[in-house]
C-alpha cells in the first residue's frame, strides 16, 4: 500500500490496467448519442514534443468529459507518415524512410501512451501503410473518373532546395514554408484536383461551429470576385480582355497593364521598346506570385509601345506590362484606374500618367487626389452615368457593356485547382499508367495498391525518383495490354490527411475505404481540435475532399468537422518558439518522469487560456503539484466527523459550486479556470478539516464529486483516489456529477452602496434580497447618511444582488 502520492507507481499501475481491461476501446452503443472527438494526428518525427502534449492532452480531457456525460465517444490516433520531413531525415541519416518512420512510430506510440490518454489504439491508421494508401490511391482513381483529378500544364512553384513542386499554400513570401529557401516558377505537367469546382460550396459554412477567423481566412483564400470581362481593342487589331470588379470606373481607365507573361505582349511591343520589355520579363520571371502580390512593393513596369481603345469613350490609352498583374488571375490583364485603385495610383504617379476622378466622395473639391479613393461615391466624368451612386453605376454600366457586346459579367476566384503531384519518393503512388495508344489510364481497382517499391534510389534529383526504377516504371497498359509506363510522381501528403479520420473507423476494412455502417454511426467528426496554422491547407483541403467523397457516395452530409477549436501555440520560457538552436526546448518525457503525466497535463492546461498558448515556465508546475498532493491528502486521510452546525451546508455549497464551474469551463475549453476551481475546492476542504469535525455525508459527497471532476484532467490520480475511496472500477466509466442550483447558491451577497457614483459602503445582505429591501438597507447605512448630509435622494438605482447607487 502506498501511503504518499507516488506518481510513477500510480501512473504505471493504471496505464497497465486500462490496457488489460480495454476500457478505451470504443464499441458502438446505439443507446447513447455519439461523439467523435478528433485531435490532429502527428508526423512520426521520432519525438513527441511539447506542442503535441499541448494539443492532445486537453483534447483527451474533453473526450473523457464527453464520455462521462453519457456520450458514446470515439477518440482515435494515428500517424501522418508520408512526406518530406521523413524523407529528408532519412537521407541525412542514410537509412530507408520506411525504417526511420517505423522506428519513430514505435517510439511515439510509447510516448503517446505516457500521456494516459484514452486513445483507442485498435483504430490506429498509418498513412504510409499499404492497407491505408491502397484507399488513398482508390480515391485518386475515383476522382479521376469523376473528372476531378486531371493532368495539366501549369506554372508551378518549384523548390530548387527540395527538388519538388509545392502547393501555393506551402509557399510563404516566395519561400518554402518549411526550409525558408526561395521557390521559383516553372512550367510543368502536373496532376491537379479541380478544387475550383467546389469553390462556391466551400464558401458556405452550414451549421459549422468554427472560429470566425478560420472561416474568414478560408473565404479570403477562396477569394470569390464578381465583376465583368471587358474587351479593349488594340491599334494592331488584337483584343485584350480585362477582368474588373469595378465596371463603374470604366471612364477612369487611363492605361492598361498586362502580366509580363501575357501572350499578347509580343505583338503589342514596338521595336523601340522590345529590349526593355524582354529585360523586364526576365526579371519578373524570378519573382514568385506572392512577392508580386505584396501591396507595399514599389511599382515597376515597362511601356510596350502599344495602345488600345477604351470602348466606352474611344480614348487611346497606353498598354504597359507590370509584375503586379498576375497571369494566373482573371484574364492576366487589367484596365488601370489610378484614381480608384491604390496599385494603379502608385503606378501612375511613378510614370506620370493622368489620374482622372470618376467616383467623387461627398467632400471632393475637384483637386487632385493624394491617394486612390476606394470608398463609395457619386459618378462623375462618366457621360450619361454622371450623378448615379457608384454601386448603381456598377450594375448600369455592366448592363450597358453587355448590351453593346463589349463584354459580360463574370465570376473569378483566387483559389486555384490543387496541385498534388510531387517529385519525391516517400508518398502515395499515383495509380495511373501512360500508354502511347490509350493515353492516361487508371490502374484497375483489383490491381490496387500500386506498391511503393522499397528498393528505389530516393535521393532527390529533380526527377521523380521512381522514374529511375525500371521495375516500377514498366508495366502493361490496363487498356490494350501493350507496353506502358507508370506515373512516377507521388501525391502531396495533404492527400493522406484529407481522410484519415474516415479510415480510423475501420482501419482493417478490405472492401472500401470505410465500413459504411461505421461511417453512418460515427461521421462527421463532432469535435476537432488542432492548430490554426492549418486554416487554408489541411482544413480547406479536407472540406473539399469530403464533398467529393460525399458526391461519390462514400460519406453522407456536407461537412467533415462540425465543431473546431484551435489551441494556441506553446512557447519557450523566453516567449519564443521552442527550437533546438535557441536552446529553449522543454522535453515532455523528462517532465513526465519527474512530475508525472497528470501534473504535466494540468500544468499545460493551467498556464493560460488554451486558445492563446504562450510561454511555459516549468517552475510554475509547483502550484499544480501542491494541488495534487493536497487532493491526495484530503481524499486519503479522513477528517474527524461530527455533528457540527453549518459545516454541512458550507461544504455542500463548495461542492455544488465547483461542479457547476468545472462543468461550464470544460464545456468551453477553459481548462485554466476549471483547474483553478478545483484548487479552490481542495483548499476549502483542507481548511474545513483543520477547523474541526465535519459532517460525514457532506464530506463524502465532496470527495466523490471532486474525484469525478478531476478524472478527465488527472486520469491516473483520479482512478487511484477513486479506488481508495471504494469506488467501483473505473472512475472513467462513471457519470459526470450534476449540481443542484439551490445548494450551489450563496445565501449572502455583498451589496456595494454608492452615493453619486462613489463607493461609500459595503453591506452583507441575503442573496435573495428584493429591490425595496436592498434600497432600505442602503439608506439605513451610517456611511451613506454621512454622505447624504441630510439631503433627500433624488433617485435610487438597484443592480440586483450587486449594487445600490443613490443619486442626490
Ligand atoms: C479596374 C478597377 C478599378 C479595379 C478600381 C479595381 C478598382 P479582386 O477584388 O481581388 O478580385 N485585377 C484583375 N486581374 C488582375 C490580375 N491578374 N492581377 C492583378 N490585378 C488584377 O480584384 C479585382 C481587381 O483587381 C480588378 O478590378 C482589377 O482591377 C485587378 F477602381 O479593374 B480592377
Ligand atoms: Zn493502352
Amino acid at each position: 500500500m502506498i501511503s504518499e502520492y507516488d506518481h510513477r507507481e500510480v501512473e504505471r499501475t493504471w496505464q497497465q490496467r486500462w490496457e488489460e481491461a480495454g476500457i478505451y476501446r470504443s464499441v458502438v452503443d446505439w443507446d447513447r448519442p455519439k461523439h467523435y472527438a478528433l485531435t490532429m494526428l502527428p508526423y512520426p518525427s521520432g519525438d513527441l514534443h511539447i506542442g503535441h502534449w499541448y494539443a492532445m492532452t486537453p483534447s483527451d480531457a474533453r473526450a473523457r468529459f464527453m464520455r462521462m456525460k453519457g456520450y458514446n465517444v470515439l477518440f482515435p490516433m494515428g500517424f501522418d507518415a508520408f512526406g518530406l520531413p521523413a524523407e529528408n531525415a532519412a537521407i541525412a541519416r542514410n537509412v530507408h524512410p520506411a525504417t526511420w518512420t517505423d522506428e519513430n512510430i514505435s517510439q511515439m506510440r510509447a510516448q503517446l501512451r505516457s500521456m494516459g490518454a484514452m486513445f483507442d489504439w485498435e483504430r490506429e491508421a498509418v498513412s504510409c501503410d499499404p492497407s491505408y494508401y491502397t484507399w488513398t490511391e482508390w480515391f485518386f482513381k475515383r476522382f479521376f473518373e469523376a473528372g476531378i483529378a486531371y493532368k495539366g500544364e501549369a506554372l508551378v512553384n518549384w523548390s530548387p532546395t527540395l527538388q519538388t513542386v509545392l502547393a501555393n499554400e506551402q509557399v510563404i513570401d516566395g519561400k518554402d514554408e518549411r526550409t525558408g529557401q526561395p521557390v521559383v516558377q516553372k512550367l510543368m505537367s502536373q496532376w491537379f484536383f479541380a478544387m475550383t469546382k467546389y469553390a462556391d460550396e466551400l464558401l458556405e459554412y452550414p451549421d459549422l461551429d468554427w472560429p470566425e477567423p478560420i472561416k474568414t481566412m478560408q473565404t479570403n483564400w477562396i477569394g470569390r470576385s464578381e465583376g465583368a470581362e471587358v474587351t479593349f481593342r488594340t491599334e494592331a487589331g488584337d483584343e485584350i480582355v480585362v477582368f474588373t470588379t469595378r465596371p463603374d470606373t470604366l471612364w477612369g481607365a487611363t492605361f492598361m497593364v498586362l502580366a509580363p507573361e501575357h501572350p499578347l505582349v509580343d505583338s503589342l511591343t514596338s521595336d523601340e521598346q522590345s529590349a526593355a520589355v524582354s529585360a523586364y520579363r526576365e526579371q519578373a520571371a524570378r519573382q514568385t506570385e506572392l512577392e508580386r502580390m505584396e501591396e507595399s512593393r514599389e511599382k515597376t513596369g515597362v511601356f510596350t509601345g502599344g495602345y488600345a481603345i477604351n470602348p466606352v469613350n474611344g480614348e487611346r490609352i497606353p498598354v504597359w506590362i507590370a509584375d503586379y498583374v498576375l497571369l494566373s488571375y482573371g484574364t492576366g490583364a487589367i484596365m488601370a484606374v489610378p484614381a480608384h485603385d491604390q496599385r494603379d495610383f502608385e503606378f501612375a504617379q511613378q510614370f506620370d500618367i493622368p489620374i482622372p476622378v470618376v467616383i467623387a466622395s461627398p467632400d471632393w473639391d475637384g483637386q487632385p487626389l493624394e491617394q486612390a479613393y476606394v470608398e463609395p461615391g457619386t459618378m462623375v466624368n462618366s457621360a450619361q452615368f454622371d450623378g448615379l451612386p457608384n454601386d448603381q453605376g456598377k450594375e448600369a454600366i455592366a448592363d450597358y457593356v453587355e448590351s453593346k457586346d463589349w463584354g459580360k459579367r463574370t465570376l473569378t476566384y483566387r483559389i486555384r485547382d490543387w496541385l498534388i503531384s510531387r517529385q519525391r519518393y516517400w508518398g502515395t503512388p499515383i495509380p495511373m499508367v501512360h500508354c502511347d495508344k490509350c493515353g492516361v489510364v487508371p490502374v484497375p481497382e483489383q490491381d490496387l495498391p500500386v506498391l511503393l517499391p522499397e528498393d528505389a534510389e530516393f535521393k532527390p534529383t529533380g526527377e521523380s525518383p521512381l522514374a529511375a526504377h525500371e521495375g516500377f516504371v514498366h508495366t502493361d497498359c490496363p487498356g490494350c495490354d501493350g507496353p506502358a509506363r507508370r506515373e512516377t510522381d507521388t501525391m502531396d501528403t495533404f492527400m493522406d490527411s484529407n481522410w484519415y479520420f474516415v479510415r480510423y473507423l475501420s482501419p482493417d476494412y478490405h472492401d472500401g475505404p470505410v465500413d459504411p455502417d461505421l461511417a453512418k454511426r460515427w461521421l462527421p467528426v463532432d469535435q476537432y481540435t488542432g492548430g490554426a496554422e492549418h486554416a487554408v491547407m489541411h482544413l480547406l483541403y479536407a472540406r473539399f475532399f469530403w464533398k467529393v467523397m460525399r458526391d461519390l457516395g462514400v460519406v453522407q452530409g456536407h461537412e467533415p468537422f462540425k465543431r473546431l477549436f484551435n489551441q494556441g501555440q506553446i512557447l519557450g520560457p523566453d516567449g519564443q518558439r521552442m527550437s533546438k538552436s535557441r536552446g529553449n526546448v522543454v522535453a515532455p518525457d523528462e517532465q513526465v518522469e519527474r512530475y508525472g503525466a497528470d501534473a504535466f497535463r494540468c500544468y499545460l492546461m493551467f498556464i493560460g487560456p488554451w486558445e492563446e498558448g504562450g510561454p511555459m515556465n516549468i517552475e510554475g508546475i509547483s502550484g499544480v503539484e501542491r494541488w495534487l498532493n493536497r487532493a491526495w491528502n484530503v481524499v486519503v486521510r479522513e477528517p474527524a466527523f461530527g455533528d457540527v452546525n453549518g459545516s454541512a451546508k458550507a461544504l455542500r455549497r463548495l461542492t455544488h459550486q465547483t461542479v457547476k464551474r468545472v462543468t461550464k469551463d470544460v464545456e468551453g475549453f477553459r481548462w485554466n479556470t476549471a483547474i483553478a476551481a478545483l484548487m479552490e475546492m481542495v483548499n476549502g476542504l483542507t481548511r474545513a478539516r483543520e477547523s474541526g469535525p465535519v459532517d460525514r455525508g457532506a464530506w463524502r459527497e465532496a470527495i466523490e464529486k471532486m474525484v469525478l471532476l478531476m478524472a478527465p484532467l488527472t486520469p491516473h490520480l483520479a482512478e487511484e483516489l477513486w479506488a481508495r475511496t471504494g469506488g467501483e472500477y473505473s472512475v472513467h466509466q462513471q457519470s459526470w456529477p450534476e449540481w443542484d442550483e439551490a445548494l450551489a447558491s450563496e445565501d449572502e451577497v455583498t451589496l456595494v452602496v454608492q452615493v453619486n457614483g462613489k463607493v461609500r459602503d459595503r453591506i452583507a445582505a441575503p442573496a435573495d434580497i428584493g429591490e425595496e429591501a436592498a434600497k432600505d438597507l442602503a439608506l439605513a447605512s451610517e456611511q451613506v447618511a454621512k454622505h447624504l448630509g441630510g439631503k433627500a435622494p433624488r433617485k435610487v438605482i438597484y443592480v440586483p444582488g450587486k449594487l445600490v447607487n443613490i443619486v442626490v
